[in-house]
């Protein structure tokens, strides 16, 4: 097969897992890798890390992006009553004594709880050398011939679907199962609710103070607190709040994006929105979001947001300890930019 680029972006990673590759980091997560997050199960205990997927409430946090709408399934006449609380013995036969129900929802995938692919978020890149930079992908994939939409038929099977990642899709990472090592930073025990932007001074102290060892090939997972308050909030977050309080990375300490580069981690994981905050303005070309633009588009770190870390922060804590065993594959949804999840913590 050609070669998709001739050009790869300074410090990334593209070609190192194969020139097709399409999991990026999660590669790390190794036999061996998953042995080592097997050996910190002692308890049995398991934590579930996921908010319900109707949370944050409202569309405060991102304009675009709004709860759930469960529905019931329609017959073929269209009409929902028909295959919802459905009495058989009315509609099909005396004889029968079943009730059904039957349901449809549409889902915004990165609402709550979530991981985000490698192909969320690309830049603009000369990949090809010609000396233009072109929209391109983690692994020099392109939108319009690998990351289809907005068109008819995207995913070319008559479904209806509009868009289609033909590659990079979160169905590479299903089937390769996400299980192995995490290890969590506990960011709101030592900073609170303010909104720090956590350098990697900041990060390293508390790592430090805490005797956290981060390793090639672990998830690493940070608490700020921020899923904690977004469920106290019970659906109806404070609309200024919720962008104004709880710690993220610092995008622009060049030294946490090297420190990210260099760890080695498979995936970065916070219960906060986006992981971090965003760039400001400049002139210069630039991306809103550097550490997105490290991992999605560099590196093939994935990023999960939204997930519910407070308890498991806390009996870590008690009980001296920051690794455990994490499974967290998203759905195995073919061609999805991001995934809801339901992440379990086991200790
Ligand atoms: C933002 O929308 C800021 O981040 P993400 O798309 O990763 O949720």
């Amino acid at each position: 097969m050609t070669k998709r680029w001739t050009n790869r972006p300074d410090g990334s990673n593209w070609g190192e897992f194969g020139e097709d590759d399409e999991l990026g980091r999660i590669n790390l997560i190794t036999p061996q890798k998953v042995l080592e997050g097997v050996r910190e199960v002692e308890h049995g205990i398991t934590f579930s890390l996921s908010l319900p997927l109707d949370y944050p409430g409202g569309n405060a946090l991102h304009d675009r992006r709004f709860p759930p709408i469960v529905k019931p399934i329609t017959d073929m006449q269209q009409i929902a009553s028909n295959f919802y609380n459905v009495v058989a013995s009315d509609s099909i036969d005396p004889s029968f004594i079943d009730v059904w129900s039957d349901d449809v929802v549409t889902l915004w995938l990165q609402y709550s709880t979530q991981w985000d692919s490698l192909a969320h978020q690309g830049a603009k890149f000369d990949a090809n050398g010609d000396g233009v930079d072109e929209p391109v992908y983690y692994n020099g994939f392109r939108p319009g011939q690998d990351i289809l939409g907005p068109q008819e038929d995207a995913k070319g099977d008559g479904s209806g679907s509009t868009s289609f990642a033909k590659h990079l899709g979160l169905e590479h990472m299903a089937e390769h199962g996400v299980q192995g090592r995490g290890v969590l930073i506990d960011l709101e025990h030592h900073l609170g609710s303010d909104r720090t932007a956590v350098t990697l001074d900041i990060l390293q102290d508390i790592m430090a103070k805490d005797n956290v060892v981060v390793e090639p090939g672990d998830m690493l997972l940070l608490h700020t607190g921020f899923a904690d308050q977004i469920l106290a909030w019970e659906k109806n977050p404070d609309p200024v709040k919720i962008h104004t309080t709880f710690s993220h990375l610092d995008a622009s300490d060049d030294a946490l994006l090297d420190w990210i580069a260099e760890s080695q981690i498979s995936a970065l994981i916070a219960d906060n929105y986006a992981v971090e905050g965003f760039s400001a303005p400049n002139p210069e070309p630039h991306t809103l979001l550097p550490i997105h633009h490290l991992c999605l588009f560099k590196l093939g770190i994935p990023l999960g947001e939204l997930w519910h870390l407070g308890p498991l922060a806390k009996w870590l804590r008690e009980n001296n300890r920051s690794r455990f065993l994490l499974t967290a594959p998203p759905l195995n949804l073919p061609g999805t930019q991001g995934s809801p999840l339901t992440p379990i913590a086991t200790v």
